[in-house]
């Protein structure tokens, strides 16, 4: 089952501190199918993200949309741990499981 990642468009950034790329690192490591969405990444630019918000309420990035439509956002740390432990599709269908946006991003965020 593929995702799509919606990632910043920051993609030479490989460090481990930052959010996207730590999510899909752990997306390649573990040898999952997805595409990216890059998305636009400085904070003022937020508004453009317009499939994120639609997605999770908030424009934080990177989220995670699944091809039912739900979408998965988290600290990205909480989200590559996830992805490691093989538990990214766990609750994926479900929009009270892992489909809500991380509750300190409010929406607007
Ligand atoms: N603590 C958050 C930080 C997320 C974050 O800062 N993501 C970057 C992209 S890698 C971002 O959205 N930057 C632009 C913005 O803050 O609007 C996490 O680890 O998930």
């Amino acid at each position: 089952m593929a995702v799509t990642l919606h990632r910043c468009s920051a993609q030479w950034v490989k460090l481990d501190g930052h959010p996207c790329w730590r999510v899909e690192k752990a997306l390649k490591d573990e040898g999952l199918e997805y595409t990216v969405v890059l998305q636009p990444a400085m904070p003022w630019q937020r508004k453009r993200r317009t499939r994120v918000h639609e997605l999770t309420g908030a424009y934080a990035l990177p989220v995670i949309e699944f091809e039912n439509g739900h979408a998965y956002r988290e600290e990205s740390a909480d989200m590559a741990k996830r992805i490691r432990a093989g538990k990214l599709f766990d609750g994926a269908g479900d929009p009270g499981g892992i489909a809500d946006a991380a509750p300190d991003e409010a929406p607007g965020a």
